[in-house]
């Protein structure tokens, strides 16, 4: 049997419900998150950022031709955040020249871990991340200021739709993908709701 990027959601409810829905973001949206608490996330998201960036552009590497406009137009938005980023990080004077806690370097290394991997594997992973973002910051409804910048970044209407694209290009490689292949692209996923988790965690276990 095929796997889809829907089914995954569906047989992994409970990981992807972990991924999406957590108190890091509901702290935001009751505006009882502290600061320091936020300015983490902000720094380490920074810095995972550069190294999502380099990984978008290894799927792009491996990608078919016809899947081109959606990868690049992907790079191209992350041109653009990653400058945004140092705005927000300098309006909050925050120095992003910091190390990697090891939640984020451990979630780095399993996207340079991906570079091996074939490219249904990689398309399904790239897909995970943008929707466990794109759900996460959209599920708790209307934000608070500052948030509201944030949860508008990843949770507008053409970022969603930059992410139904990016299904569509997954499930067309997994629908003629061998089992071994889909089997890789299942753990992947579950791997990346798991880091995602822990991401939001490492932001809030400081206080
Ligand atoms: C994203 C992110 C979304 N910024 N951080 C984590 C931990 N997961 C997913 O990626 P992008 O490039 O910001 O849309």
């Amino acid at each position: 049997m095929t796997i889809t990027c829907k089914g995954l959601l569906e047989k992994h409810s409970q990981a992807w419900h972990q991924a999406t829905v957590h108190p890091f973001l509901t702290m935001c949206q009751s505006g009882t998150i502290e600061r320091k608490q936020f300015n983490i996330w902000l720094v380490q998201d920074y810095l995972f950022v550069i190294e999502f960036t380099r990984f978008v552009a290894r799927v792009l590497a491996n990608a078919e031709i016809h899947h081109f406009d959606i990868l690049l137009s992907g790079l191209n938005a992350l041109k653009d955040e990653l400058i945004w980023f140092k705005a927000k990080a300098q309006e909050r004077q925050l120095n992003l020249s910091a190390s990697p806690q090891a939640t984020c370097s451990q979630y780095c290394k399993y996207l340079e871990l991906l570079a091996d991997m074939p490219y249904g594997v990689q398309v399904t992973a790239l897909w995970a991340i943008e929707l466990a973002y794109n759900q996460g910051w959209q599920l708790p409804g209307t934000m608070p200021e500052p948030y509201a910048e944030f949860a508008a970044r990843w949770g507008n209407q053409d970022f969603t739709k930059y992410v139904q694209l990016l299904e569509q290009l997954a499930d067309e490689v997994l629908s003629t993908a061998d089992e071994t292949i889909q089997l890789r692209a299942e753990s992947a996923f579950l791997e990346i709701a798991s880091f995602e988790k822990d991401f939001w965690s490492m932001a809030i276990a400081i206080i």
